[in-house]
Parts: structure tokens; sequence; C-alpha cells
């Protein structure tokens, strides 16, 4: 059986699994400013949110303290650790689910396992100074995300040979350096990164061919949750993605990913549940 180990919980990867975004940046767009006073991450709103994810049916919450947004302010590493710490520390106390912590910062790594946290997503797959070695040394499951550029400058003007090889291209180098760094292929899940450095075009060819990812054996995660993509195709703002955001759900699960990353917990179960019931033929 295929299986994910993340701590002390095991996913079954017969499963599509949701995962719930948890966004403790001060300057996320995502909550409608209700998560926050004074600039501070309310530490009982997030766990508040964090509880309903869970009643809703993720399996995997996602601590991100670092907004990646084009434009976004800089996170420090003392500003990303007191944001992130405590909420992973709480969370693992209180929620029987797996703990992601969105980072790419060594320190971060280091300090979330010891609290609780099952998975590191790191949208720089490992790139930075000292991220692999931190990352080897946890034996959690990583996620490497395929991002052209950096965050600040990633959507000026995004360009590709041939996204697909390209986006494989990376991700495949990335697997090779986590493998050197001795992390086993059983720790490894990958990711297009929608919206990292992509124009909607290269956005939907990744979508459409996500089986190209799934020819190496590894568990796909995707995360499309109320993106610009979708904003451009139905000329909405993002606060009236979820239908659009929920079409590529179904699109992903129908090609095989194993997790999904989104903000609307509730309605990616329900599409979830009805594209697997379809793929089975059974209830
Ligand atoms: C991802 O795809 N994304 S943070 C802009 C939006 C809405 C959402 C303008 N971390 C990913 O969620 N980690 C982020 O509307 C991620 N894969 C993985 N593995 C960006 C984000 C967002 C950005």
């Amino acid at each position: 059986m295929r299986q994910l180990v993340c701590g002390n919980r095991t996913l079954n990867l017969a499963d599509t699994h949701v995962m719930g975004i948890l966004n403790v940046t001060p300057d996320s767009f995502s909550d409608g400013g209700t998560l926050y006073s004074n600039q501070q991450v309310r530490l009982d709103n997030v766990i508040r949110q964090a509880e309903g994810m869970v009643t809703d049916g993720a399996t995997i919450l996602d601590v991100g303290g670092e907004s990646t947004r084009p434009g976004a302010a800089t996170v420090t590493l003392d500003e990303e650790l007191g944001r992130v710490l405590p909420v992973v520390e709480k969370i693992a106390l209180e929620l029987d689910v797996v703990i992601s912590v969105d980072t790419s910062t060594p320190e971060v790594i280091t300090e979330s396992v010891k609290l609780g946290a099952g998975l590191i997503n790191d949208v720089r797959a490992l790139g930075r100074e000292g991220a692999l070695v931190a990352a080897a040394k946890t034996n959690l499951p990583i996620c490497l995300m395929h991002m052209q550029g950096s965050p600040a400058t990633m959507q000026d003007a995004p360009s590709y040979d041939d996204v697909l090889d390209d986006v494989e291209y990376f991700l495949l180098q990335r697997v090779k350096a986590c493998e050197a760094a001795g992390i086993t292929k059983d720790r490894l899940l990958l990711d297009p990164g929608f919206g990292f450095g992509k124009s909607v075009e290269h956005n939907l060819r990744l979508m459409n061919n996500l089986d190209r990812l799934k020819q190496h054996d590894l568990p796909l995660l995707i995360g499309t949750s109320r993106k610009s993509m979708i904003g451009a195709v139905l000329n909405r703002e993002v606060e009236q993605r979820l239908p659009g955001s929920l079409a590529t759900v179904a699109l992903a699960v129908m090609q095989g990913a194993e997790i999904i990353r989104v903000h609307d917990v509730a309605e990616t179960v329900d599409v979830v549940k009805m594209t697997r019931a379809v793929m089975a033929e059974t209830v």
C-alpha cells in the first residue's frame, strides 16, 4: 500500500487528501482581516479556523508564515518563527491532523518538527542555503514545488521553451538533489506550482497535462485555490473564484493528484468525493 509517513500520522495515498490553507501572515488577503489584530496573528482565531477545516474533512493543514504574493513584504526569521511555531504547537496538541509547514527557512523546518509538524511544503523546493540538510534530518515528507524566478518578480514575464518540459526537468533535478542529501524518494511529493512564474496559458497547460508529473510515481500536490489563473479565465475577483477553483479540483483528482491545497475545505471535500465516485463507478 502506498503511504506517506508524516511523523506520528500516516496518510493513505490511495485516498485524495484535502489540505486546508492556514495563512498566518498579517498581510494575507484571504481571511477578511479577522485573524489578526494590530498586525498580530491571533492564535485563538487561527486555531478556530483550523478546527473548522478539520471538521470539514481536511486531513492536512498547511501553516504558512511567509507571504509569497508578488510585492509582499519579506519576513524576517524571528517573524516567521513567531508566526508559525505557536500555531504548529497548538494544532499538534489539539487536533487530529497532519501539520504541513509552508516554509523555505531551515530554522523553521528544524523547530517546527520538534513541535509536531508532519510535512514540509517548500515553494523553493529546498533551494535555500541549509534547507536540504535541515529537511533531510527531519525524516518527514517534503513537497517540492516548481517556481520560475522569485516571488517579487516571478509574474513580470514568465517564459518557457516548453512549460511541461521545464517544470518536469526542474522537479527531477530537485529530486536528485534531495536523494544526494539523504532524502529518500518515499519522502518526496511533486507540485507544478500554479501561479509561480507562469502565465495563464502556462497554468492551463500544466493543469491539462498532470500525467507528465504523475509518470514519476511520486505523489502530486496541486494548489490552484482562488489563484489569478481562475480570475483571468472567468474575470472574477478573488472572493468569487470558488466555482472555478472547484473545477480545477475535479480535473486534478481525475488525473490522480493525491493532495489538493485549498482555502475552501468543505466544498472541496464534496467535489473530491463526487469525482472519486465517478472514477470508481461506485459510492
Ligand atoms: C502551491 O500551489 N501556493 S501560496 C494567490 C492567490 C491565491 C492563493 C491571487 N503555497 C502553493 O496560495 N504550496 C502557495 O490569489 C503553495 N503549492 C504549494 N505546495 C500562494 C497561494 C495563493 C496565491
